[in-house]
C-alpha cells in the first residue's frame, strides 16, 4: 500500500526537503503553502522525477475557513493520511518586548500556533478512521530555551512543545504517534523572512558556522517515520555540531 504524507509549508526549507525525500521513497505527497507557483513547480518536478502522485493545496494556515476547506477537499482525493508534518511557520522580527511590533506577534502566533491547530484538527479524523498515523510538529531549540530578543517567537515554539505533549496523550487511544522535531540554526529562508527580506542580515546568521541544512531535518523526519509500529520518538532536538543550544554556538562562546 502506498502511504500518504501531508507537509505544510512545502514551498521552501524543511517542508520542501521533506516532500522531496518522501516522494523519492514512493510516498503520495500532499504539499501546502501560500505560494501557488512554487507548489505547482514542485508538483511537476516530483511527479516527473519519482512517478508519485502529488496534490497541491494552496492556503494560508492562518485562515481557518480556507484551511478547513482545503483539507476537506482531500476526502474525495485520498483514502488516508499516514503522516502529517506541521512545518509551516516563521519568525518575524527580533527585538525586545518593548520594541516589538504587534503585527509581528500576531503573525507568529496565528501561524505557528493557531495554524498548526487548524491543520491538525482537520487531519486527525483521517488518522482516527484508519486507526493509525504519525504527526510531526516542527518546534525549535527556541522552544526549549529562550534567547535574547526571541520572546514571542520562542513563546510560539514553547506552545508547540506543549501541544505536542498534549496531542501525544490525547491521541494515544487512536494509535497516532506524535513527534516533535526541534532544530537549531538551519540555513533555509527562515532568516530572510525574519529580517523581512534583508539578505545581508540573513546571511550573517549563517556566517562563520556550518549550520544544519534542510536535508538534515528531512532525513531525521524520515528516520522517525519509518521506525517499527511500536516505536515512537517523542522529542528530538538537533543542532549543528557548532551549536550547543538556542543561546550558545561557536560564534559567541
Ligand atoms: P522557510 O521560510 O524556508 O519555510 C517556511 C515555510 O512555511 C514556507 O514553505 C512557507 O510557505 C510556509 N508558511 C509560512 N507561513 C505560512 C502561512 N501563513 N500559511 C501557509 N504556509 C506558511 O523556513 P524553515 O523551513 O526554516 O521553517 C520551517 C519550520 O521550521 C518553521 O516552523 C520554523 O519555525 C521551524 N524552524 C526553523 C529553524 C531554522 O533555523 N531554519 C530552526 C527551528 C525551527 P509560503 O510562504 O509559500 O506560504
Ligand atoms: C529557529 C532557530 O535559533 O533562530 O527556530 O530560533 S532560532
Amino acid at each position: 500500500m502506498q502511504k500518504t504524507i501531508l507537509v505544510t509549508g512545502a514551498t521552501s526549507g524543511f517542508g520542501n526537503a521533506i516532500a522531496r525525500l518522501f516522494a523519492k521513497n514512493n510516498f503520495k505527497v500532499i504539499i501546502t503553502g501560500r505560494r501557488a507557483d512554487r507548489l505547482q513547480t514542485l508538483k511537476e518536478e516530483l511527479e516527473q522525477q519519482y512517478s508519485v502522485p502529488v496534490i497541491t493545496l494552496q492556503f494560508d494556515v492562518r485562515n481557518r475557513k480556507a484551511t478547513e476547506q482545503a483539507i476537506a477537499s482531500l476526502h474525495d482525493k485520498v483514502e488516508r493520511i499516514d503522516i502529517l508534518v506541521n512545518n509551516a511557520g516563521l519568525a518575524s522580527g527580533l527585538s525586545t518586548i518593548d520594541d516589538g511590533d504587534v503585527d509581528d506577534w500576531d503573525l507568529m502566533i496565528d501561524t505557528n500556533v493557531k495554524g498548526l491547530l487548524y491543520v491538525t484538527k482537520q487531519v486527525v479524523p483521517f488518522m482516527k478512521k484508519q486507526g493509525s498515523g504519525h504527526i510531526f510538529n516542527l518546534g525549535s531549540t527556541a522552544g526549549k530555551l529562550v534567547y535574547k530578543n526571541g520572546n514571542v517567537y520562542c513563546a510560539t515554539k514553547y506552545a508547540v512543545d506543549a501541544l505536542t505533549q498534549a496531542m501525544r496523550i490525547d491521541l494515544l487511544v487512536h494509535k497516532i504517534k506524535v513527534t516533535s522535531i526541534n532544530p537549531g540554526m538551519a540555513e533555509t529562508e527562515f532568516s530572510l523572512v525574519r529580517f523581512k527580506g534583508d539578505d545581508e542580515k540573513a546571511k550573517k546568521v549563517y556566517q562563520d558556522i556550518t549550520p544544519l541544512q534542510a536535508e538534515d531535518i528531512a532525513n531525521t523526519v524520515y528516520y522517525c517515520a519509518t521506525l517499527p509500529n511500536h516505536v515512537c520518538i517523542n522529542d528530538l532536538t538537533i543542532t549543528c555540531t557548532e551549536q550547543a543550544n538556542g543561546i550558545y554556538s561557536i560564534k559567541n562562546i
